[in-house]
């Protein structure tokens, strides 16, 4: 299997760790893929043009590290991070949704920080901004539940990816003042697979 990744992006880190957490580092080659870039040749691979983009065994190619991230951990049929009682489970869902909304937020920021100085929305930059700091606040009162604690699930992983990608793009650190973030996010930045995936 081939996936396209570029090392700056928090969906295909999420892609990327899968696969080290389900020891598949032998069956899948990771491409860096020049994404915003006209003409790039990736363009012929997913029209899309977005990252991470896998090709499996057939050949097939499909988008979205949702759609990507349960189909490796499901490869072995012992997903560990798509658990089926997750798959129906309200409470374990909305944090998952909120971890996804609290990342997407902060890739905005990031996109916009990309841009030359000179191009940059401050309205933007502010709105994402203070919807960093709102979603943060939501975890601080969560990250004790039951749900957010013990093994790791995707809403793990996307929370920690969005809280490190937040620190790394200049949107500042979201766990300071805000100590069971800071203690939850210490267990998780800890593994194996958070670390060697860490953005550049
Ligand atoms: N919902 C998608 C988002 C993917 C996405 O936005 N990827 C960005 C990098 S963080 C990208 O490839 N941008 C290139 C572009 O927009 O052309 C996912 O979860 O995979």
């Amino acid at each position: 299997m081939k996936l396209y990744v570029t090392y700056g992006s928090p969906y295909a880190r999420l892609a990327r760790i899968i696969i080290i957490e389900k020891a598949l580092e032998d069956r899948v080659e990771i491409i860096e893929a020049k994404t915003r870039t006209p003409r790039s040749p990736y363009y012929q691979i997913n029209p899309s043009g977005r990252v991470p983009y896998l090709i499996d065994d057939n050949g097939v190619g499909m988008e979205d590290s949702q759609l990507i991230c349960a189909y490796l951990d499901g490869l072995d049929g012992k997903p560990r991070f798509h658990s089926v009682v997750h798959a129906s489970d309200w409470a374990y869902l909305r944090l998952e949704f909120a971890a996804r909304s609290m990342c997407d937020g902060i890739a905005v920021w990031g996109r916009e920080m990309a841009r030359p100085e000179s191009e940059r929305s401050p309205t933007t930059l502010a709105h994402e901004s203070a919807r960093a700091q709102r979603m943060a606040d939501y975890f601080e009162d969560r990250v004790t539940e039951p749900l957010m604690q013990g093994r790791p699930a995707m809403a793990h992983l996307i929370l920690a990816v969005a809280v490190e990608m937040a620190r790394k793009r200049g949107l500042g650190d979201l766990t300071a003042s805000r100590r069971q973030l800071a203690s939850w996010m210490r267990s998780i930045s800890n593994l194996p697979s958070m670390q060697s995936t860490a953005p550049p």
